[in-house]
């Protein structure tokens, strides 16, 4: 009799617990970033923002469809390369994902996109600023940031218009994102009024950047622009002060991090070094997203270094569009992603006509004291 009780008991919670399954969604939201390597913090600060999404959409207990939904992040490592970054790519369509957000790097994220694209599959960058990215015609390619022809243009008037500067060097990493932008820079500064007085190249791996620098330091320059990632700014600002250049050093936002600080070291100087993050927020979103990063420490133990709330937004941009269509399914709701208007922690988030964020911003930042301080934001 007890037997039969406990076996009725048992096939009655199966059948709940199916019950349970049947009435819920399962949604996959595919992360990919570089989670290993020399930016590997860069990954894991974006991977992290998209948990904390997944962390609350989940903790609101949805309905799309008249179902539960339940996000299931299933994050990606494509260690910054273009290779790997395809295989990542190719995986997440292989698991079915619902959408993708990443990749962290222009020159993963431009490769992927194509494959994407051909699945049918909204991605969502939340830090490629390389503008090709979106210019490529693919009706499911986002970006929540602004591009490198924002970044770099800005920056090359504020060299001239602001620094006063009048002799320019230029080094760039060789990567989609670093040439992109040194390119951009040159265009802009160029135009201001300023020398260009020699452009060199490394990689987004080196360590030894004596030879160059050296070459450099010879044309004697007011500035030095690096187009890469904070990895490889570190060590050549530091041989930099090694070798007794004393120029102003700029960057875009691949070294506007918080990690600059340690990597950098006494070398970052008072004001010495000026970069700008592709986003940025005023008035009112101040005290959101100062909120946001305040509970980012606390959910997930680290502060964020740069694009967390953009990834947390651009998480929290797809379900929205989810809601709006009330589906999951990727045909479905892509129209409601083109035409969303989301207010998000890093502020409005609405895309013009390629995919890129309208009305984006620029946040300029200098490091004093060996701190990363904001100067303005640029719109
Ligand atoms: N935007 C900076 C880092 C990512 C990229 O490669 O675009």
């Amino acid at each position: 009799m007890q037997v039969k009780l406990l076996s009725l008991a048992v096939a009655a919670a199966f059948a709940s617990t199916a019950g349970l399954a049947s009435a819920q969604t399962i949604v996959k939201i595919g992360h990919v970033a570089p989670t290993t390597g020399g930016i590997a913090h860069l990954g894991k600060d974006n991977e992290m923002g998209a948990k904390l999404a997944i962390e609350d959409l989940n903790a609101k207990k949805l309905k799309i469809g008249g179902k539960e939904v339940k996000f299931e992040l299933l994050p990606e490592d494509d260690a910054a390369d273009p290779k790997q970054g395809t295989a990542a790519a190719t995986k997440l369509v292989d698991a079915k994902v619902n959408g993708v957000i990443g990749h962290l790097n222009s020159g993963t994220t431009i490769p992927a996109s194509k494959i994407y694209n051909d699945a049918g599959i909204p991605q969502i960058s939340p830090s490629a600023t390389n503008p090709k990215y979106t210019q490529q015609g693919f009706k499911t390619a986002f970006r929540v940031v602004a591009n490198d022809g924002q970044l770099g243009g800005t920056l090359g008037r504020y060299a001239v218009n602001t620094l006063k500067v009048k002799n320019v060097a230029i080094i760039d990493d060789r990567t989609a994102y670093g040439q992109g932008l040194a390119d951009e820079f040159e265009k802009s500064a160029k135009g201001a009024g300023a020398k260009i007085i020699g452009r060199e190249y490394t990689n987004d791996k080196a360590t030894d950047f004596n030879a160059i620098l050296t070459k450099l330091k010879g044309a004697k320059p007011d500035l030095v622009f690096f187009g890469g990632m904070d990895a490889v700014a570190g060590p050549m600002l530091r041989q930099m002060k090694q070798l007794g250049i004393d120029a102003k050093f700029m960057g875009g936002d691949g070294i506007c991090t918080s990690e600059l600080e340690k990597l950098g070291g006494d070398a970052l100087g008072d004001g010495r070094v000026i970069c700008a993050e592709a986003g940025g927020v005023e008035g009112a979103q101040v005290k959101v997203y100062n909120d946001f990063k305040v509970r980012f420490k606390e959910k997930m133990g680290a502060e964020v270094q740069l694009y967390a709330p953009y990834t947390y937004d651009a998480v929290m941009t797809m379900a929205a569009a989810m809601q709006k269509a009330n589906s999951t399914d990727p045909k479905k709701y892509l129209p409601e992603l083109a035409k969303i208007s989301y207010d998000g922690v890093t502020g409005k988030i609405a895309f013009d006509n390629k995919g890129d964020i309208k009305n984006g911003s620029l946040t300029l930042f200098t490091y004093k004291g060996g701190k990363k301080e904001q100067m303005m934001v640029v719109r």
